[in-house]
C-alpha cells in the first residue's frame, strides 16, 4: 500500500482504526461483501480507491444529468487547453510537465477576509462531490463529465464577499518553462474568465479536482479548475491561481482576443449562433462519428431550471 504524507490524506479518508479494518475487510472479500452489508456503490468503491491519484466523492443525483458518459479516454486525449497548444492532442501531449505541487490559490479583492489556500487546505474544504455535467464547446462539440469536486459557493463563502462584489475574476496559471503555448499570442495570459457574482454563487458553479474518481490530470486543468455546465466551455477555467472579487466585469481573454465573438455572459443558447457558425447542434465525443446525426443543442445547456432565474429581464440575444 502506498504511504500517503497527512497532508496529501483527505479528511474524509481519515478514520478511526476499527473502521479502518472493516474497510480493510471490505477490500481483502471483494465487492460482494459491499454488496451485503449495504454499502452504497461510492462508498465500497472509495473502500477500493487506495492508490495516491484516487479521489472519491459521493454522487450528487440533484446535480448530474443522466445521459451517456463520455470515455475518459476521450475526456483526457481531446482538449482545449491553449496554453499547451492549440490542436486538441496538444494539451495530452505536453500537460504531464505542468507543476501542481506545491499549488495555492489566493482569494482576493472585495473580501473581507483575504486568504490564500493551499491545494491540500481546498481539498478538504467541502464533502467531495461526483457530479456528472454536460460540457458544451463553443466550437460545437460536447462531452459529459463525472467532476470530482464541489460548489465555488463553499470557497466563497469562507473569505466573505463584501457588498461591492458583483463579479469574480478567475485567474489561471502561467508556467513559462512548461507551457510551450504561452509563447504563441493567440490569447493574452494569463488565461482570464469572469462570472457575475450570484452566477459565481450558484450551487451548480463547480470547482472540479478530479474525474472519474480520480485527481484531474494536467490537460483537463489539474490541481482545480471551474466548471460552469450551463455556458461554453471556455468558462469553465483550467489550473485556477487567483480568484479575484471585483466591482466591474472583469475582461477575460476571449474578450480581449474576439470582443465580436465571446461575450461576457456566453450562456450555451441555440437560438444565436456565433458569429461564424451555427449553435444548434452539437456532435457529442466518443458517441457520434464525425457523419452521424448531431443531437440539437439545449438552452442554457439542459440547465434552464436552476439558472435561467438569474437572466429574468435580460436580452438573452444581447448577451
Ligand atoms: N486555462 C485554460 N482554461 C481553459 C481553456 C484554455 O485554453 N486554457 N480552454 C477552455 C475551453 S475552450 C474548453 S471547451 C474547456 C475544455 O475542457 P476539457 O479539455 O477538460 O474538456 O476548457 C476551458 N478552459
Ligand atoms: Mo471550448
Amino acid at each position: 500500500m502506498l504511504i500517503r504524507k497527512p497532508d496529501d490524506i483527505l479528511s474524509s479518508e481519515i478514520t478511526p482504526e476499527a473502521v479502518w479494518r472493516s474497510r480493510r475487510e471490505l477490500m481483502l472479500r471483494a465487492g460482494l461483501v459491499a454488496a451485503a452489508a449495504g454499502l452504497p456503490g461510492w462508498a465500497a468503491r472509495s473502500a477500493f480507491a487506495q492508490d495516491a491519484g484516487a479521489l472519491p466523492g459521493k454522487p450528487n443525483p440533484a446535480f448530474s444529468v443522466m445521459d451517456k458518459q463520455t470515455p475518459l479516454s476521450d475526456i483526457t486525449s481531446y482538449n482545449n487547453f491553449y496554453e499547451f497548444g492549440l490542436d486538441k492532442s496538444d494539451p495530452a501531449a505536453n500537460a504531464g510537465k505542468l507543476q501542481t505541487r506545491p499549488w495555492t490559490v489566493s482569494v482576493e479583492g472585495e473580501v473581507g477576509k483575504p486568504r490564500t489556500f493551499s491545494i491540500e487546505e481546498l481539498l478538504k474544504l467541502a464533502p467531495m462531490e461526483e457530479r456528472v455535467y454536460r460540457l458544451r464547446c463553443v466550437e460545437g462539440w460536447s462531452m459529459v463529465i463525472p467532476w470530482m469536486g464541489y460548489s465555488l459557493a463553499e470557497l466563497l463563502k469562507q473569505v466573505e464577499p463584501t457588498g461591492n462584489a458583483k463579479y469574480v475574476e478567475f485567474v489561471t496559471v502561467v508556467q513559462r518553462e512548461n507551457m510551450r503555448g504561452v509563447r504563441s499570442g493567440v490569447l493574452d495570459w494569463p488565461y482570464v474568465e469572469g462570472l457575475r457574482i450570484d452566477e459565481a454563487m450558484n450551487p451548480l458553479s463547480m470547482l472540479v479536482f478530479g474525474v472519474y474518481g480520480k485527481l484531474l490530470p494536467g490537460q483537463n486543468g489539474a490541481p482545480v479548475r471551474l466548471a460552469v455546465p450551463w455556458k461554453y466551455g471556455f468558462k469553465s477555467a483550467k489550473s485556477l491561481v487567483k480568484i479575484r472579487l471585483v466591482e466591474k466585469p472583469p475582461v477575460s481573454s476571449w474578450m480581449k482576443a474576439a470582443p465580436q465573438e465571446y461575450g461576457f455572459y456566453a450562456n450555451v443558447n441555440p437560438n444565436v449562433p456565433h458569429p461564424r457558425w451555427s449553435q444548434a447542434t452539437e456532435r457529442r465525443i466518443g458517441e457520434d462519428g464525425l457523419f452521424s446525426p448531431k443531437r440539437k443543442t439545449l438552452m442554457f445547456n439542459g440547465y434552464g431550471e436552476q439558472v435561467a432565474s438569474l437572466y429574468q429581464g435580460m436580452d438573452l440575444k444581447a448577451n
